[in-house]
């Protein structure tokens, strides 16, 4: 591959202090080793608070207890969130079977949460189980490196098994991009695993050794399903097909959704479109992609580091070029593509393979038995007798994958005694939110454990304007970093502070447009009250199937949001 390092759009001035965590790391390693052996705190001193990361997990503490146990002078109750590398979200019932009595047996909140990155997170883990979690996981195949900080996270890919021979190959890719991509580094296996130091000097030919400015995201999407939500990656692969073969990919770049509240130096973007590439330039082209970013990111300012501020500011053109001349390719022209839908198709679907795929709705991926739903007990009694795999989809869901006509009625019987394929609208379906209170340490308003409590106020006003079968996109974000994806949505929420939020509407059914603000800082019968004469309105003077976003559009409720950094804010 040639590189053509073109010094004069690398951003000068100084440096985050995250620059000097990362080159000063020795490859990630930092004293990480020496932290695990201090029982005096559960847990991690200095940089390796941020250095963990890398390797796939969080510090956290439970911020329900945050202030009584600041009252008794305890520690806050520090535990590691774990996030592992799942591309294309498949895992086997086997696995399945082990992570599910590891949550179980030695997680703080014994659930498992499936995230809307196909992937799944355990919460709650003491530091003095981290070792066991790496080698559980080493032992089935699995690992968590790179899932966080400054790398490509986890690729995702369409899970729709509708097409699943189209799906298959490009599971494949987003396996091969993660692997590609992935740190090289030896110092996962030598911390977590035990793995001895081997004398080769550590060598990060993709990444560099102070790795990427920011975080990166990596999607490939099977139109017309628009499941994973490509807008918010900074690198998406639309794949193109021609008599059901796969003959290339529409290359996009620059999405992303996080803003800070009040900051316009910030801006969600959906992404631009750089054109057609063959099969086979699919890693050439990452890598391309992935340098240009390493060597033009803005290291200076971790809020203006991301692809889509880099491509903003060196034009799309510039980069653009820049991405044909280190993958030696030329960009032809953008197939032609289109999406109808988002989020998964629920209940069982035939496909092309003959055999059959079940989509379990899962509320707000969280795998955890109630006395109505016992979905973790139905998953790992599934697993036991399940001889395809599952899939974990973007939207928090999870498939059962490869079911044999015979084993249908089985599989179908356990969730049914479990409490679980009961109907529900399309509203709660496709809702989603991100995880928020009590774990995250960024939230500033409640998502996850809040969604029911919108849902069934939501549900009650569709109701009353017999819209209750309408599609609609609803999210819930507990602050503006996006995680819930609320600025792709139709109505979104963005949390301010506890009790209050953002809400945002004008996002599209397929999730190609941003949401704009339509109130600031309202309490929940604030919003309610919003969107009841918004539903109204919509159910009285909507054309035949318009879709609530569109329709806030046309209205003149809200202005369409075009080019984000320029008409995300004005009012
Ligand atoms: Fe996220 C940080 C959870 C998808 C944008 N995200 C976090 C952290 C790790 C908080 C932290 O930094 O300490 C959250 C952990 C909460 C917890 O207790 O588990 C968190 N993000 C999640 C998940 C679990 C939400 C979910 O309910 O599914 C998702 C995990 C995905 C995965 O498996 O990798 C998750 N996060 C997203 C998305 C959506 C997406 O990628 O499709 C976004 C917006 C898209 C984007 O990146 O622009 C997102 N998360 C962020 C950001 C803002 C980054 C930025 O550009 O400024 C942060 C904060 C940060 O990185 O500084 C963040
Ligand atoms: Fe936490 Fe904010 Fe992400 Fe929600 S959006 S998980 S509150 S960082």
């Amino acid at each position: 591959m040639k590189e053509n390092k073109n010094k004069k759009f690398y951003i000068k001035g100084k440096l985050t202090d995250f620059e000097r965590i990362k080159t000063q790391s020795n490859y990630l390693r930092g004293t990480i080793n020496e932290d695990l052996k201090d029982g005096i705190t559960n847990g991690f001193n200095g940089d390796n608070f941020s250095l963990i990361r890398f390797h796939g997990m969080y510090q956290q503490d439970d911020r329900d207890i945050r202030l009584e146990r600041s009252e008794q002078k305890l520690e806050p109750r520090y535990a590691m969130m774990l996030r592992c590398r799942l591309p294309g979200g498949v895992i086997t019932a086997k696995q399945w079977l082990k992570i599910d009595k590891f949550a179980t047996k030695k997680t703080l909140y014994g659930t498992i949460r499936l995230t809307n990155r196909q992937t799944f997170q355990f919460h709650g883990i003491l530091k003095k189980d981290l070792k066991f979690v790496h080698k559980m996981l080493n032992s089935i195949g699995l690992d968590s490196i790179g899932t966080a900080n400054d790398v490509n996270r986890n690729v995702i890919c369409t899970s729709n098994p509708l097409v699943s021979e189209l799906h298959h190959e490009v599971y494949e890719w987003a396996k091969k991009i993660s692997e590609h991509l992935l740190p090289k580094t030896k110092a996962y296996a030598e911390i977590w695993l035990d793995k001895k130091k081997i004398s080769t000097t550590d060598n990060e030919p993709i990444l560099s050794s102070s790795y990427l400015p920011r975080k990166f995201k990596t999607c490939i999407v099977i139109p017309p399903y628009n499941d994973v939500d490509l807008h918010a990656n900074d690198m998406s692969f639309i794949a193109i097909s021609e008599k059901k073969r796969l003959i290339g990919f529409n290359v996009l770049i620059g999405g992303g959704l996080s803003i800070e509240h009040g900051n316009k130096k910030t801006w969600p973007s959906c992404a631009s479109e750089f054109g057609f590439i063959p099969v086979d330039k699919i890693l050439s082209v990452s890598e391309a992609i992935v340098t240009t970013q390493r060597d033009w990111g803005n290291r200076t300012d971790r809020k203006n580091a991301k692809t889509r501020y880099t491509l903003h500011r060196v034009g799309r053109e510039v980069f653009k070029k820049e991405v044909e001349k280190r993958a030696n390719v030329t960009f032809k022209n953008i197939y032609p593509y289109y999406f109808t839908k988002r989020g998964d198709r629920f209940g069982w679907v035939e496909g092309i393979d003959q055999k059959w795929h079940l989509t379990i709705f899962v509320p707000n991926g969280r795998i955890i038995d109630d006395s109505n739903q016992k979905i973790k007990l139905a998953l790992s009694k599934v697993a036991e007798i399940h001889k395809g795999d599952f899939r974990l989809t973007a939207n928090q869901n999870i498939i059962i994958s490869g079911v044999k006509e015979q084993d249908k009625k089985e599989i179908e019987n356990i969730f049914f005694i479990h409490g679980m394929l009961s109907s529900i609208t399309k509203l709660r379906q496709n809702a989603m939110a991100c995880v928020s209170f009590p774990t995250c340490p960024l939230a500033m308003a409640e998502a996850e454990r809040k969604l029911p409590f919108f849902i069934m106020q939501i549900e009650n006003i569709l109701l009353k304007y017999n819209m209750l079968q309408e599609n609609l996109i609803f999210r819930v974000t507990g602050c503006p970093n996006g995680c819930g994806r609320s600025l792709l949505a139709e109505i979104g929420l963005i949390g301010k502070s506890p009790g209050r939020y953002n809400l945002y509407i004008g996002g599209n059914y397929i999730g190609t447009r941003i949401a704009k603000m339509y109130a600031e800082n309202c309490t929940e019968k604030e919003i309610l009250d919003h969107l009841k004469s918004l539903i109204k309105i919509w159910s009285e003077e909507r054309h035949n199937g318009e879709h609530f976003g569109d329709f806030v559009i046309r209205f003149g409720i809200v202005k369409a949001v075009i080019d984000a950094s320029n008409d995300f804010w004005i009012k």
